[in-house]
C-alpha cells in the first residue's frame, strides 16, 4: 500500500490537486471535507452535527472524523493506497491514523504540504464562494477563523510528520499544472525510495 497525505491551509489547492493525483497514481481519494459535505447534504445526524462546526469555521470533533475515516477504510478494503486530503487536521487525528494504518501493517509514505500566502488563499476562497454554495467560503470572518484554527490546531501536525522524516513542502502558487508536476516529482522520488 502507498499512502499519501496532502496537507495545507484552507484553499491551498488540496481538493484541486487530489483529483489529478488519484487518477495518476490509482489511489483512493479520502477527503474528510467531501465526506462531511455529503453527510450534510443527506441530512444525517452526523451531518447535522458537523454543519454547526463547519459554518463557524471550526473543526468537527476528532471522534466524529476518526469514526468516519474508519468506516471509509472498511468500504475500501482492496485499495492499493489512499490519498488523504484535509485529514489529519489535528495531532490526535494523526495519531489515530498512524494506529489505524498500523493495524493494516501499513503507514504513511509521504506528507506533501502546499505552501500558499494568506491573501492569495482568501482571494481563492471568496472566489469559490461565489459559485460553490459553500457557506464557509462566503464570509471573510469565517475564512479568517479557519486560518486561525489552522495555525493553532493543524500546523502542529506538520511537526508530527517532520519527526518521522516524511514532510515535504511544495510551492502551492502558480498554475495548477505546474503545482501538479512538482507534487508528482516529489511522489516519484518517494516511490523510488520505497521500491
Ligand atoms: P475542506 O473540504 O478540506 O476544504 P478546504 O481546506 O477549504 O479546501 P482545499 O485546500 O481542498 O481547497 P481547493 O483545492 O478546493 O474542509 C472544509 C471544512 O470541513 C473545514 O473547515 C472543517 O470545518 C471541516 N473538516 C474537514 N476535514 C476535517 C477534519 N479532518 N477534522 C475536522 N474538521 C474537518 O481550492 C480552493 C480554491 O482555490 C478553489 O476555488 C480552486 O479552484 C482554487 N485553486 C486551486 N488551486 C489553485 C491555483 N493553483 N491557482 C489559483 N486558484 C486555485
Amino acid at each position: 500500500m502507498f499512502n499519501l497525505i496532502l496537507f495545507g491551509p484552507p484553499g491551498s489547492g488540496k481538493g484541486t490537486q487530489s483529483e489529478k493525483l488519484v487518477d495518476k497514481y490509482g489511489l483512493v481519494h479520502l477527503s474528510t471535507g467531501n465526506l462531511l459535505r455529503e453527510e450534510i447534504k443527506s441530512e444525517t445526524p452526523l451531518g447535522l452535527e458537523a454543519k454547526k462546526f463547519i459554518d463557524k469555521g471550526q473543526l468537527v470533533p476528532d471522534e466524529v472524523v476518526i469514526g468516519m475515516v474508519d468506516s471509509y477504510f472498511d468500504k475500501h478494503k482492496d485499495a492499493r493506497g489512499f490519498l488523504f486530503d484535509g485529514f489529519p487536521r489535528t495531532v490526535a487525528q494523526a495519531e489515530a491514523l498512524d494506529k489505524l494504518l498500523e493495524l493494516k501493517k501499513n503507514g504513511i509514505a509521504a506528507v506533501l504540504a502546499l505552501e500558499v500566502g494568506e491573501e492569495e488563499l482568501i482571494a481563492r476562497l471568496l472566489n469559490r464562494g461565489k459559485t460553490s454554495g459553500r457557506s464557509d467560503d462566503t464570509d471573510e470572518a469565517v475564512i479568517r477563523k479557519r486560518f486561525s484554527v489552522y495555525s493553532q490546531e493543524t500546523s502542529p501536525v506538520a511537526e508530527h510528520y517532520r519527526k518521522q522524516d516524511k514532510f515535504h513542502s511544495i510551492k502551492g502558487e502558480g498554475s495548477v499544472d505546474a503545482i501538479f508536476d512538482a507534487l508528482s516529482s516529489a511522489i516519484d522520488d518517494r516511490l523510488n525510495v520505497n521500491s
